[in-house]
């Protein structure tokens, strides 16, 4: 029987879409409908456990699962509050999820700073990342652990402050309150642990991360292509964003413009099409690009 690689990935919530979506990107064809734990992929010999996201960094760290699909907020806080510690760490970021853990305390309140919360109270459903950076700052504070809901906490005067992820504020700005420090920047992450994969599952893991690296890559990526007078060329190669050595054709019967195309690594804004335009570039096209493979 072949032996089939395992991916833990959240069944349902903020992560779950975009970790599905970028699986199926990466050529992997499955159907999450249905109540079932285990999915199989049709076309590979890899299964995905679907979970909630809290369970991942333990599902990797004891094998139950070969790799796992989870915040790097998740991972953190499993890894400081397991008792024995943790087998899994970050082995790729992913890109997506992206949010922030961060204090925050009442806009017009007198806690503006972290020393300002010595001998307060704050509450988070993070208390192993806020427990390490108290410690790390020297700053002598109750953690009040909660298990959601911790935006309401300073209303109902349970603490002065709270720990929680941000991703447009919008959450904080309705209940009156402000971020005033960053303790972690969090997105997806895959998971793994140092164990030696088998043989055969290594193969299936090295085709994934190829592809997992081809789609991160492209996802930023933009296809751009201009004609520009030659005199400009040095100055529009230099705006192209992440772009190495561009092609450059000639044009039919326009001996002072050329074609040029580049692979930009890097968001391509309006911004740059503006300076493009201002060096004497026309007829400019920024395309997708769908795959890449180095
Ligand atoms: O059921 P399960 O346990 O699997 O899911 P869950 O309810 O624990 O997690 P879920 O689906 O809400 O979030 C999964 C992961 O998404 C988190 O662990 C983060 O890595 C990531 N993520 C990204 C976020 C946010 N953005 C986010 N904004 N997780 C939570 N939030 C919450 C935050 O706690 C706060 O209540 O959204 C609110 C703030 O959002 P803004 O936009 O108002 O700032
Ligand atoms: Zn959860």
């Amino acid at each position: 029987m072949t032996e089939r690689l395992r991916i833990a990935v959240q069944k349902k919530g903020r992560l779950a879409d975009d970790s599905f979506a970028l699986l199926k990107k990466c050529g992997l064809r499955f159907s999450v409908r249905g109540g079932g734990l285990l999915t199989r992929v049709k076309n590979l010999p890899i299964d995905l456990l679907l979970v909630r996201d809290d369970d991942i960094p333990a599902f990797v760290s004891t094998g139950a699962s070969d790799l796992g699909i989870a915040g790097e907020n998740i991972l953190v806080e499993e890894q400081l509050t397991t008792e024995g510690g943790l087998d899994a760490d970050v082995d790729r970021r992913l890109g997506f999820s992206r949010c922030s853990l961060c204090l925050a305390s009442e806009t017009d309140g007198a806690i503006r700073r972290p020393s300002d919360l010595a001998g307060t109270k704050i509450a988070t459903t993070y208390p192993g990342v806020l427990r390490k950076f108290l410690k790390d700052q020297n700053i002598n504070a109750k953690i009040v652990e909660m298990k959601g809901a911790v935006e309401l906490a300073p209303s109902i005067h349970i603490a002065e402050s709270i720990c929680d992820l941000v991703s447009s504020g919008a959450t904080l700005e309705a209940n009156g309150l402000s971020a005033f420090e960053t303790i972690l920047n969090s997105e997806a992450v895959l998971i793994k642990s140092a164990r030696k994969l088998s043989p055969a599952k290594q193969d299936i893991y090295d085709k994934l991360v190829r592809r997992i690296d081809g789609v991160t890559a492209s996802s930023d990526s933009k296809y751009i292509m201009l004609n520009a007078p030659k005199s400009a060329l040095a100055d529009i190669t230099a705006i192209l964003p992440g772009a190495d050595a561009p092609t450059v054709i000639p044009l039919a019967g326009q001996d002072d413009m050329v074609a040029v195309q580049a692979v930009c690594t890097e968001n391509v804004f309006w911004e740059t099409l503006e300076q493009l335009k201002a060096k004497g570039a026309r007829s400019i096209l920024v395309l997708p690009i769908e795959k890449m493979m180095a």
